[in-house]
């Protein structure tokens, strides 16, 4: 059966950009599993009401609706446990929990200081206001001011990789020699950055941009064939 899953997306219905539906849906593709993607706007609240709140990814897999990034790769282990493990035990689990809060309060920030107007930009008209004054809030300041010095998110990109960097020197991914629901949640940061923005946040010669490569590259370049601005 196809899954069925809501993925925010741009004025082009095509570019999606949600680091936290890209975690859900190479966790799906980890998973060998069909899905439907149907595009979701911030102004789409309704669509998703089924599910009781109002963020995306949300996931309809039969009768049963899953949102939020960890509880649907939590939910895809738990319902295809003969299909690849994207946590694969407790060991994997807590190494997808690391991860996952390293890229939150680590690498998220960095990338949010270089891409929030591009977000912006690339929004259908329906979404700017909403966006703009909420995210307005957020920050402290206007879009534009907050984004005022790209370049420097470049620099700050460099050190917040330092950890993810020693991990990829030595072996491909940070679950090992395969991929596995950590890297897809620090991954998801970077095509957040990359189908919305031209900015770049590593070095060509930095190993983290060789893990990145090799993640565009997984499921038949899954990542690397969806449409947005950047490479
Ligand atoms: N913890 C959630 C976060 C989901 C989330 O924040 N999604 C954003 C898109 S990146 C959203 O739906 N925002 C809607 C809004 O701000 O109104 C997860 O991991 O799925």
């Amino acid at each position: 059966m196809t899954i069925e899953m809501h993925d925010l997306a741009g004025a082009n219905p095509d570019v999606r950009f949600s680091p936290f539906c890209w975690r859900a849906r190479m966790a799906l593709a980890h998973k060998g599993l069909d899905v439907k993607t149907i595009p979701w706007r911030f102004s789409d609240k309704e669509t998703i009401a089924f599910s009781g709140q109002g963020l995306v990814p949300v996931i309809r897999d039969g009768g049963k609706v899953v949102h939020d990034s960890w509880a649907i790769a939590e939910y895809l282990d738990e319902a295809y446990p003969e299909q690849p493990g994207l946590m694969d035990g407790p060991q994997g689990r807590a190494l997808a929990s690391f991860a996952r809060h390293y890229a939150q309060s680590v690498i998220n920030p960095v990338a949010l200081k270089a891409v929030l107007l591009d977000i912006y930009n690339c929004l259908d008209e329906g979404d700017k206001k909403y966006f703009r004054d909420s995210r307005e809030k957020r920050v402290g300041m206007t879009l534009e001011a907050f984004t005022a010095t790209p370049d420097a998110a470049f620099a700050a990109m460099k050190t917040a990789v330092a950890t993810l960097r020693a991990v990829v020197q030595g072996q491909p991914f940070i679950h090992g020699d395969q991929p596995a629901f950590g890297d897809y949640c620090v991954f998801g940061t970077f095509m957040w950055a990359r189908n919305v923005s031209k900015v770049k946040l590593l070095a060509e010669d930095d190993p983290v941009h060789a893990w990145r490569e090799r993640m565009l590259d997984l499921f038949d370049g899954l990542a690397r064939k969806s449409p947005g601005v950047g490479a």
